[in-house]
């Protein structure tokens, strides 16, 4: 089984309708040929100052999970404006939209990283990107809601040979939580500006880099449910004050707003000085 493919102005229903059955979809063109050239020269100049396999993730055994082969770095939005275009895209906010609001007020970035992985890099081991979680998915498994959407995006062309993110197509609805091996994976290959866009639930790895000489450059761009601790502190990188010019949608992506629960319940979260971010200045 293959992964479903759509253009981006597909009907939204027909997107999501497929996110639900498989886990993942991918979308063609999703960022358009500019920003998505300048972010990938900003990366590039970036790439060069990364040594491979620096990247921990902040875990014990970082270093294998991100790869001794692979460069990774964040902080993309002090690189270049491009990122922030890339975080005000339309068609992704509806899909994140349909998936996530149904169990949250409101969700921001989990994390957003270059991932290039280098000649040789043999396949990142299966995981969920839920798995961040997982004091909270293991006691809910598998009834717990929809809480993040990853993005894999092309910076250039993503063949299975240079590695490929590789997916489980519907093990989101597994009973259980065991992985099943990369015999079941399917490679999500991507044009530049195409993107894979996965659930949390869903069982994937980056694939194995199998040229001698070439790497696979891609990037990431996940949201998780506002009322949980996303993987990277995006928000130490843009001081209060700097992100004015950026639309209501990249401010509360990036931590400048507060996570309001709406008309569920819960408390209002990520507040400051007793008050909603930006509650002063509406
Ligand atoms: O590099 C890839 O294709 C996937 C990386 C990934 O899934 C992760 O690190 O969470
Ligand atoms: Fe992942």
């Amino acid at each position: 089984m293959t992964l479903q493919r759509f253009a981006a102005d597909a009907p939204l229903a027909d997107q999501l309708a497929a996110f639900d059955a498989d886990g993942a979809i991918i979308i063609e063109k999703l960022y358009d040929a500019d920003t998505i050239g300048r972010m990938r020269d900003a990366a590039e100049e970036r790439a060069q100052t990364v040594a491979p396999g620096s990247a921990t993730q902040g875990m014990a055994d970082g270093k294998e999970f991100a790869g001794t082969n692979t460069i990774r770095f964040s902080s993309l939005g002090l690189l270049t404006p491009a990122f922030f275009e890339m975080l005000d895209n339309d068609r992704f906010a509806a899909i994140a939209d349909a998936i996530l609001l149904p169990n949250c007020g409101s969700y921001w970035l989990n994390t957003a990283q270059v991932m290039y992985i280098g000649p040789g890099e043999p396949a990142q081991e299966l995981h969920r990107d839920d798995d961040n979680w997982w004091e909270f998915l293991s006691r809910t498994w598998p009834n717990n809601p929809e809480i993040s959407v990853s993005s894999m995006i092309g910076l250039d062309d993503v063949t299975e040979e240079l590695g490929a993110t590789r997916v489980i197509p519907r093990s989101h609805l597994s009973d259980t939580l065991e992985y099943r091996t990369h015999a079941d994976t399917v490679p999500a290959e991507l044009g530049p500006g195409d993107s894979l866009i996965y659930s949390g639930r869903v069982t994937h790895g980056g694939g194995a880099n199998l040229t001698e000489d070439r790497w696979r450059r891609a990037m990431h761009i996940s949201v998780v449910a506002g009322w949980l601790t996303p993987e990277e502190s995006i928000v130490l990188d843009h001081p209060l004050g700097t992100l004015d010019d950026q639309s209501e949608r990249v401010r509360q992506l990036v931590g400048h707003r507060s996570y309001l629960p709406g008309e569920r319940r819960g408390g209002g979260l990520w507040l400051r000085h007793v008050k909603a971010i930006g509650e002063d200045d509406a």
